[in-house]
């Protein structure tokens, strides 16, 4: 496996490549063009100047977080077509530029929901949380404005203000899509795709969707061990494969999450690595990564990857806002830096064992 952290660039980043290429064991970062919309096609020189800036720097572009997929995709309207073949553009030029690995995700309207940015722990850091309970008080179109209070600044990833500006429309579009509907936008997009994943061997990584339930009614497929398995067989090309997020998968109690990894062994791609501390089923937070803080067993996880023989991308994933930082929640440097020592730790010491 390859030890990284997510970069949001040098214009939105509050942590510079020479902070990262610091952290012990991490040789490369995951990253995006920002300020591309989902839908089009992504130009040569701006993929070629991102690797450049991060190879400059000493780091690897070890994969992109995300090429986003435009809503006509996901809804199936008569125009996703030419959306698709700009993504497959994105691709060919991604696989020219010798990028393999493209992290996306098919939910619906939102990307990953918290309902709070900045939740004070006994210890004093803050982080990013969940309650059911006040998504349900909320309307869909309050969302935004109630968690961005917190955001220190930061435009989270999939929360754009220009996407939740238009929400109400978003809605109207998704009214009439349903699981099964969603399943099979996916399929049709995936089948396109694969002929250009194949020339370039580009390894697609779906992201699950976070939390793995339906929220505001909603349809969300990617949230447990029985879908991903249907998605996997529906296009059976070990490059429709997936990102492993611990975290995602991990907000429902039901997913088990080592033994879901050991069923996808060939199509995990990608790995976010990631603990949470549940105070009941619908209200978690996100600690930090060591098991002891948590819920999850961290190292049976990881024995669940090196036991499948992972060998893509991994990145600890949001961390707690600790030591006084001000960064975006939960993409500051310190705790993903702790996360990333932490996890490189179980992984020297599964390997050994191993010997
Ligand atoms: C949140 C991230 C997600 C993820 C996308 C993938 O921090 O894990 O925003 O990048 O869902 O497309």
């Amino acid at each position: 496996m390859q030890m990284t952290l997510r970069w949001f660039g040098s214009k939105y980043d509050t942590v510079t490549l020479k902070q990262i290429r610091q952290v012990p064991g991490v040789t490369g970062v995951i990253s995006t063009l920002y300020g591309t919309t989902p839908g089009e096609a992504w130009e040569m020189e701006d993929i070629l100047a991102l690797k450049k800036e991060i190879e400059d720097a000493g780091l690897e572009l070890a994969g992109i977080e995300s090429v986003n997929i435009h809503d006509s995709i996901k809804v199936g309207t008569p125009d996703r077509d030419k959306y698709i073949d700009n993504y497959i553009t994105t691709l060919e030029r991604l696989g020219r530029a010798g990028i393999h690995m493209v992290c996306y995700n098919f939910m619906p309207v939102f990307d990953w929901t918290r309902t709070e940015l900045a939740r004070v722990r006994p210890d004093g850091s803050t982080v990013l949380a969940y309650t059911q309970e006040a998504v349900d008080a909320l309307k869909p179109e309050d969302m935004f404005a109630s968690i961005s209070g917190d955001s220190n600044g930061a435009i989270l990833p999939g929360w754009e203000p220009e996407r939740m500006a238009h929400i109400k429309e978003l809605f109207e579009m998704y009214k009439d899509v349903d699981d099964e509907k969603l399943f099979a936008n996916l399929k049709y997009f995936l089948e396109r795709i694969m002929p250009v994943c194949d020339k370039y061997d580009i390894n697609m990584a779906i992201h699950p969707d976070d939390p793995a339930w339906s929220v505001f009614g909603l349809p969300r497929i990617i949230i447990n061990k029985a879908n991903i398995l249907r998605m996997m067989k529906m296009v059976d090309n070990p490059h429709n494969g997936v990102t492993f997020c611990s975290g995602s998968y991990g907000t429902n109690l039901e997913n088990d999450l080592p033994d879901m990894i050991r069923s996808l062994k060939g199509r995990i791609h990608f790995a976010h690595v990631r603990n949470l501390k549940f105070n009941s089923p619908t209200d978690f937070e996100e600690s930090a990564h060591l098991s002891s803080d948590g819920t999850f067993d961290m190292y049976e996880i990881m024995l669940a990857l090196y036991d499948i023989g992972f060998d893509g991308p991994i990145r600890p994933d949001h961390g707690r806002m600790i030591w006084d930082e001000v960064a975006m929640p939960g993409y500051g440097l310190y705790d993903r830096a702790l996360g990333a020592t932490y996890l490189n730790g179980l992984w020297e010491a599964i390997c050994k064992s191993h010997k």
